[in-house]
């Protein structure tokens, strides 16, 4: 009988074997997160029919407007995860802070940090959002949970992807060994793996900035963004400008077309000169995906999965994508 495809679950159990020390937390771990993301796929879906979209009159620790879809995804993923049995704490882009799984309920030794809506000016418009993670594990031998748990290089995630809510919504994540992309099935409800071993291509043909902050560059981000739009650089012709204003869709776009999405350091508060995008739940999940698809991530200087973070909710300037597009734009920014 003609199958519908390997399922996630399948591609989870399966990879679960192959792994003699596996005992099942990170598939657990996977299907309590993809049960989530169902449920915010599903809300986001008919947004436009009920009263969620709009301003919540709450402001987040990032000094931003809270929109009602956020506060959805936000509390779904704090509530169901923190009852997977898995985790001893989350970050969450909307959090000031750590959010430990509480004593009356179980434990494990898995950290998830996530951005659970990203995208979110986007929402009332009808354009594609997403939900970041990053799995990590604590490695410290106390027996509670504090903020330098989480303060780690992204080199030391086990797991990082997106949900990405578009035309179809599709689950993209590594475990480090190479990227599989799936889409959602709706008749079934199911994952199904649409993108096996995703491979980006070595240089792109887009480059995504928001150019509107030209005025608030430093030299070397102006010569390095001039750089794809001259018909001298190494393609030979000025790369297509695409940007949505939504990292998840346009990191994937680039992911599979190929291409360089960028979101500098500016000086909109000349005090501090720093990027827009998050470290820990935006910058190195997509990090860690892209460079396992072929590609590369840095701050215009070092490798972003090198970096460790000070403060949770640390931003960092970003540079992602095509490898050689990335590596020409860090060559660009030193120089
Ligand atoms: P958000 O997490 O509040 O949605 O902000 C992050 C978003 C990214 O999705 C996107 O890449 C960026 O902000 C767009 O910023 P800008 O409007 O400054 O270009
Ligand atoms: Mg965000």
């Amino acid at each position: 009988m003609e199958g519908i495809g390997i399922t996630v679950t399948e591609h989870l159990l399966i990879h679960q074997k192959e792994s003699p020390m596996a005992t099942g937390r990170f598939t657990r771990l996977m299907g309590e997160l993809i049960f989530s993301a169902k449920i915010i796929a599903r809300e986001v879906r008919k947004a436009g029919l009920v009263d969620i979209l709009g301003l919540t009159g709450e402001v987040n620790v990032q000094g931003e407007a809270v929109r009602k879809l956020d506060d959805y995804a936000n509390n779904i993923l704090i509530y169901r995860m923190q009852r997977a049995g898995v985790l001893c704490a989350m970050a969450s882009e909307e959090n000031a802070d750590i959010i430990e799984v509480p004593d009356n309920l179980p434990k494990d030794e898995y950290l998830l940090i996530f951005d659970p809506l990203d995208g979110s000016s986007n929402i009332d418009a009808n354009v594609n959002i997403g939900t970041i993670f990053s799995i990590r594990k604590k490695t410290s031998d106390r027996p509670y949970v504090t903020l330098e748990d989480f303060l780690h290089k992204g080199t030391e995630q086990v797991a990082a992807g997106y949900f990405l809510y578009g035309s179809s919504t599709m689950l993209v994540y590594t475990t480090g060994n190479g990227v599989n992309g799936f889409t959602l099935d709706p008749s079934v409800g199911e994952f199904l793996l649409s993108h096996p071993d995703i491979k980006t291509p070595e240089r792109g043909k887009i480059y995504s900035v928001n150019e509107a902050y030209t005025c608030y560059w430093d030299e070397a981000t102006r010569r390095t963004v001039e750089y794809f739009k001259s018909p001298e650089n190494d393609l030979g012709k000025p790369y297509s400008s695409r940007y949505i204003g939504s990292l998840v869709a346009d990191f994937h776009r680039n992911l599979i077309y190929g291409g360089i999405f960028m979101y500098p350091a500016d000086k909109r508060d000349p005090a501090k000169p720093r990027g827009k995008l998050r470290l820990l739940c935006e910058a190195a999940p997509l990090a860690f995906v892209v460079e396992q698809a072929g590609g590369a991530a840095t701050d215009g200087k070092t490798r972003i999965l090198d970096l460790k973070p000070e403060r949770l909710h640390e931003r960092v300037p970003l540079f992602i994508g095509s490898r050689k597009d990335v590596e020409k734009a860090t060559e660009l920014m030193s120089s």
